[in-house]
């Protein structure tokens, strides 16, 4: 294999990053070329993301980038859009999947058009903020094309639009049967079927950039190929598994927690228990639940003045363990607000002691987190049927020793922790098989494995406490 370098783009709901991915015989570096926070902005009562301030990020990386790339991907956080015009405009400003627009929506349209239906088409978890709940909330009237956020900015990048397959996984208006958007369920909707782009894999080549953005960067004919714009779906495919009996944890904002299949689980059992079949790459199920993450200690974060992280986390590490505890996928965590208060009342609410002060506050959040992990990794195991014999922790939440160290006694399951930017991995190893640089999945995996800092935490071996904290909490089905 010859020498390729490929750049990443990674938008995550917490902050974006612009990487450089070089790949050699036996080897991939990344090199950060930009790294930029993801703020919400609230505009006139309405949560929005700062689109086009990504997008200049995303050019100012670009520009940045070492000459002769090969290729460049975009990744983002799922389900959230920008709808054009019928002369390719962007209408406003893409709304924030954490905005109230969409209380009560997801329950009036599970009312009329039924649970059954939905999650046999569409396989996927029930969520206030998948996009079809948005599009029921939305103004539909003066659009003429919807672009996932990726899409978004491939479109700007290229002018071509389409909808990479990942990612449209997550609106739950794809087919997870047939792989076609549904009929059926944009019908029932009244979306018009029109402004749903035709689809694309990972790896095909999107186009090379416009003029201008050749010019703005300084790649001309650089080529923008398609990867699992899902960010976790590019996280999973970079996830350094040696075996087939692994599950995963995406950790950053979110924590994705579940196991790869090659076919979608439509039970009701899954149904009930909220498990969601969004699409891999090479055409695998990622079969999992969203655990509400490390939102809930950026939130505490942000509501102390941003605190030293690390500092923190070592008071937490001494505080005694399983003391207090909240369901961390209670709704009332979802919104943005006073997210130490939530808790404090959250536990009082439960019979636990309120935390008092950060240190216990971010204890509390991590033994619950580590719960959760275990409750939905044994589901995941039950409901699928696969074996687990290690969890990957990859993402931010991988450089948090305190968690890791949890999920592994909560679960009894070693805990491999690694890669930290296991999306942009991903991102740069599609493009890597695609240009013909890398094999296939299992091959991308290996070389993340050889070549990675990756962690191991043994469990402690006594999940007793665990499992009587899950009864407590109701979590253990
Ligand atoms: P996202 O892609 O959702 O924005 P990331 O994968 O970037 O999320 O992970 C962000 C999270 O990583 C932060 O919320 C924080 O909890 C964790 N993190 C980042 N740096 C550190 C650190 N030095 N120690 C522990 N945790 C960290
Ligand atoms: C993680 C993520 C997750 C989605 C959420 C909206 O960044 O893409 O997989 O459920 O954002």
């Amino acid at each position: 294999m010859s020498e390729a370098t490929f750049a990443a783009v990674d938008l995550g709901a917490s902050s974006g990053r612009v990487m450089a991915g070089h790949l050699r015989p036996g080897s991939v570096e990344l090199v950060e070329l930009r790294r930029f926070p993801n703020r919400p902005v609230r505009v006139a009562g309405t949560l929005h993301w700062d689109v086009l301030g990504l997008y200049g990020n995303v050019l100012d990386g670009l520009r940045g980038a070492p000459p002769g790339l090969v290729s460049v991907g975009v990744d983002s956080w799922a389900v959230d859009y920008g709808l054009l015009d019928s002369a390719g405009r962007l209408i406003g400003n893409p709304v924030h999947y954490r905005d109230s627009r969409t209380d009560g929506v997801m329950e009036r349209v599970r009312a009329e058009l039924g649970d059954d239906l939905l999650y046999r088409v569409s396989g996927l978890q029930f969520l206030p903020f998948n996009t079809i709940y948005q599009l029921a909330a939305d103004d539909l009237s003066r659009a003429s094309t919807l672009l996932l956020i990726p899409d978004l900015l491939g479109y700007w990048l290229t002018g071509e639009v389409g909808a990479e397959r990942t990612n449209a996984s997550t609106t739950g208006l794809l087919d997870v049967r047939d792989g076609a958007w549904s009929r059926e369920l944009l019908e029932k909707l009244g979306v018009p079927a029109g402004i749903l782009p035709p689809l694309r894999e990972p790896g095909e080549v999107i186009g090379p950039v416009r003029a201008d953005v050749a010019a703005e960067t300084g790649h001309p004919g650089l080529r923008v190929v398609a990867v699992g714009s899902h960010d976790t779906a590019s996280a999973v495919a970079a996830v350094p598994a040696t075996t087939e009996r692994f599950a995963y944890i995406s950790c950053g904002t979110w924590s994705l927690v579940g196991v790869e299949l090659d076919a979608p689980v439509l039970t009701e059992e899954s149904r009930r228990a909220n498990f969601t079949n969004e699409g891999g790459v090479d055409g695998k199920v990622r079969y999992l639940r969203n655990v509400m993450g490390l939102w809930l200690l950026q939130e505490s974060l942000r509501a102390w003045g941003d605190p030293d992280l690390p500092a923190l986390l070592d008071e937490a590490a001494r505080v005694p363990g399983l003391r207090r505890l909240v369901d961390p996928d209670d709704p009332e965590f979802l919104p943005p607000g006073d997210m130490p208060a939530r808790i404090a009342a959250h536990c009082r609410r439960r019979g636990y002691p309120e935390p008092a002060g950060p240190a216990e506050t971010v204890r509390c959040i991590l033994d619950s987190l580590a719960l959760a992990h275990r409750v939905t990794l044994r589901e995941a195991a039950r409901l699928s049927g696969r074996e687990i014999d290690v969890v990957h922790l990859v993402g931010g939440g991988s450089r948090n020793d305190l968690l890791c160290r949890l999920t592994a006694d909560a679960a009894g399951l070693p805990v491999v922790a690694g890669p930290v930017e296991a999306t942009a991995l991903g991102n740069v190893l599609t493009q890597a098989r695609a240009h013909g640089v890398v094999g296939d999945l299992a091959d991308a995996r290996a070389l993340v494995a050889a070549t990675q800092p990756l962690r191991r935490w043994e469990p402690s071996g006594d999940e007793s406490a665990w499992a009587a904290a899950a009864a407590d909490l109701g979590l253990e089905r």
